[in-house]
């Protein structure tokens, strides 16, 4: 019997060590794609907060040199607040957590940049192609490098006449299966946002109002659409994304930030703008990735440049709080 105890004991720890070392080879597999700056590499290893970023909002978000200039501030922005930020982005087959100056300028310079969503993630890694990441793609590479925590400008979601079109941005997907929060403005208005709220709710996605009862819509700090959790404090929302994925309730969060007072753009004045710039799409046969980057250019156009203003400060205000959240959520966990 004794003999028996023993050998079955061994066959036990056999079993475990061949999934160890199954599990080992997995990340490893992982890892030798994913290559982290110097700074990213010393605040693991310190044990800071980290925060992280997308390229595709400078690729084909903004304007150059605009784009390169608001990156550069946004990342200073969040080493003032304490914490070390980590802009993502594809480039010669790796995923970079954390870009240097010059790699900053080659996204926001180059026009042959890749926009890059789940989709196209594998491909554009395998074939050395230079990508940058959106919002679902940020998510997917934050995750793999362990980040929680991320900061931009607005997500994407349900589009006006998604009903016919079925354009839905792979972010709501994202946000229902990866767990990183997003800290954003809300979303544009080009989007169906009671649509874009109903998906959220549907695929179980949190959307936290920072300092407002309602969704805000980028340049604006409201819209009519009423949102069921909403906190002053930095320390409530942290504390709601620890105790979310202590419990395994799998997927991200939206922390919706609205703009600063002093920059918000005239409902009446912006909400015109998008219908034409959405009009001028579907005269275009604007259709899949494209859609969005062409709107948001139209816009800029169409605003002669007032509603990039908005943009950038409504992106520093988010990295602002986002950092306050990294901060607080890293204090809380590690
Ligand atoms: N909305 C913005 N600015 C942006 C984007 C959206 O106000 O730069 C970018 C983000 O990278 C977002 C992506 O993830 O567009 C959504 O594209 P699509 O709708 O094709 O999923
Ligand atoms: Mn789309």
């Amino acid at each position: 019997n004794a003999q028996k105890t023993i050998m079955s004991q061994c066959t036990v720890r056999q079993e475990l060590s061949r999934k160890q070392f199954n599990l080992e080879m997995e990340e490893f597999q992982m890892k030798q794609y994913i290559e982290l700056s110097a700074e990213v590499q010393q605040a693991k290893e310190e044990g800071k907060a980290i925060v992280a970023l997308e390229s595709t909002i400078i690729s084909h978000g903004m304007p150059y040199p605009q784009n390169v200039k608001t990156a550069r501030e946004v990342e200073q922005i969040i080493r003032d607040q304490g914490a070390v930020p980590a802009t993502i982005a594809i480039i010669d087959g790796k995923i970079k957590i954390g870009l240097t100056d010059d790699e900053l300028e080659l996204f926001g310079k180059s026009s042959g940049v890749a926009k890059v969503s789940r989709r196209d993630l594998a491909q554009v890694i395998a074939t050395k192609q230079l990508g940058a990441t959106t919002v679902a793609t940020t998510m997917i590479c934050a995750d793999l490098a362990g980040i929680r925590i991320f900061v931009t400008g607005g997500i994407g979601g349900v589009h006006k006449g998604a009903e016919t079109t079925m354009d839905i941005s792979a972010d709501l997907d994202e946000l229902a299966q990866t767990d990183v929060a997003v800290i954003c403005a809300g979303a544009k208005s080009i989007l169906d946002l009671g649509l874009t709220l109903e998906y959220l709710e549907t695929k179980g996605v949190p959307v936290i109002g920072y300092q407002t009862e309602y969704l805000p819509a980028f340049y604006t700090r409201k819209s009519e659409h009423k949102l069921n959790f909403s906190t002053d404090s930095i320390e409530v929302i942290a504390e709601t994304l620890k105790t979310k994925w202590e419990l395994h309730l799998k997927g991200g969060a939206v922390i919706a930030n609205p703009i600063p007072e002093e920059y918000a753009m005239d409902e009446e004045f912006i909400n015109g703008i998008i219908a034409q710039a959405i009009k001028e799409a579907e005269d275009n046969h604007i259709i899949g990735k494209d859609s969005t980057p062409f709107l948001l250019g139209k816009i800029k156009d169409l605003t002669s440049g007032q509603s990039l203003a908005a943009n950038i400060e409504l992106v520093k205000h988010n990295a602002k709080v986002g950092s306050q959240i990294a901060v607080s959520f890293n204090n809380k966990t590690k």
